[in-house]
């Protein structure tokens, strides 16, 4: 590794080159160079600790809340190779092990107090950029930490809505880490619930996270996708692939097939879903297929109205959007992103498998397939 180690020393040194990173910290926790008005506002506010959980799952959460808290998070960064489709392997750059990472859940005007730790096992410099938060560069420069190091910050949740979070560490780092894998997403949850256009409450039994990643795997002169021996080593044949701008892969949550067949996330006839879809550097668009968007925040701004029964609706670049359904028949549902060559042919595509009894007056077959007269 110790090749690996002096590589990374270069790309570490050209990054700051590219994106003058030192000193980002000041003594008073501020960004440096800025004379601190305010203070911290939430002393007495109770803490709790956020049980992390990989996706599709949601950590758990109230959906109502009558007072403000202090979240404690604690990301741990892992970069490990993942075998993304059979005999395609790639460098994931991770929070917490998963492509991408897991979701984050508070409420409006609560804090998030988030400890980001690159253990020295990785080989790489990271930090964290979440959209959900408010300061130059969502907190990335706060939060730099290089192999052996760890950093903790405070935000404040001032909107509601579901983000994006994405490594950001400067120059061509931050999409090549970006479709390492290095992204995830955070929900700030109004106080008093997710809401209709006529402010009725609107609740639901389970939360799934879904996100949409691009992945830009280098092939060799055969067309075989080459592996390589540490992330640093396969750079520059992926930021060429990058520049194309031609995914290889497409998959949710990482890696393709994640949550298709035995992978498929359950639900019974009555259950409401929350799904929350990210998609941190391309856009996908979700429909559910035998079923419809009943709710959808497309840009995920929950203080907005949401639309309602939706067809297919739209995940920006760089954004996280939410939609609920009710499943009101039984039977296997794909989730789609519905460009359906990147839903069948590269992997934007997800299974609900709901059990429950079979409604005629929704869906009947009235004669079955015979020759025909
Ligand atoms: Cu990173």
């Amino acid at each position: 590794m110790n090749n690996v180690k002096v590589i990374m020393s270069v790309f570490i040194m050209v990054t700051a080159l590219a994106f003058p990173v030192a000193a980002t910290s000041s003594e008073s926790g501020g960004l440096a160079g800025f004379k601190v008005s305010k203070q911290f506002q939430g002393e007495k506010l109770k803490r709790v600790v956020q049980k992390m959980v990989a996706p599709p799952n949601f950590p758990i959460h109230e959906q109502v809340v009558t007072e403000n808290k202090i979240v404690q998070v604690r990301l741990v960064i892992e970069e490990k190779e993942v075998e993304v489709s059979p005999g395609a392997f790639m460098w994931q750059m991770t929070f917490n092990g998963t492509a991408p990472g897991p979701m984050i859940v508070a409420h409006e005007g609560d804090y998030i107090e988030l400890t980001l730790v690159n253990p020295t096992s990785n080989t790489l410099l990271h930090n964290i950029d979440l959209h959900a938060f408010t300061g130059a560069m969502g907190g990335g420069l706060l939060t730099e930490v290089a192999p052996g190091q760890e950093v903790t910050v405070r935000f404040k949740a001032t909107k509601a809505g579901t983000f994006v979070y994405h490594c950001a560490p400067g120059g061509a780092m931050i999409p090549w880490h970006v479709v390492s894998g290095m992204n995830g997403a955070i929900t700030i949850l109004p106080k008093d619930g997710l809401k209709d256009k006529d402010g009725n409450r609107i609740s639901y039994d389970k939360a799934y996270y879904i996100g949409g990643q691009d992945f830009y795997l280098p092939k060799d002169e055969q067309g075989n996708y080459k592996r390589f021996s540490a992330p640093v080593m396969g750079m520059a044949d992926m930021l060429a692939t990058m520049k194309t701008l031609t995914p290889t892969h497409l998959p949710f949550n990482g890696v393709v097939g994640a949550m298709t067949g035995a992978n498929a996330l359950n639900a019974k006839v009555g259950d409401t879903l929350l799904i929350v879809h990210s998609q941190a550097n391309r856009q996908a668009y979700p429909h559910l297929i035998g079923g419809h968007g009943n709710y959808v925040w497309e840009t995920g701004s929950f203080n907005d109205a949401p639309a309602t029964n939706q067809e297919t609706w739209s995940i920006a670049a760089g954004a996280a959007g939410a939609a609920i359904y009710t499943f009101k028949q039984p039977g296997i549902y794909a989730y789609v992103s519905h460009n359906l060559i990147e839903a069948i042919l590269m992997g934007s595509i997800a299974h609900f498998q709901v059990t429950g009894e079979w409604n005629n007056d929704l869906q009947q077959q009235l004669v079955a397939p015979r020759a025909i007269k």
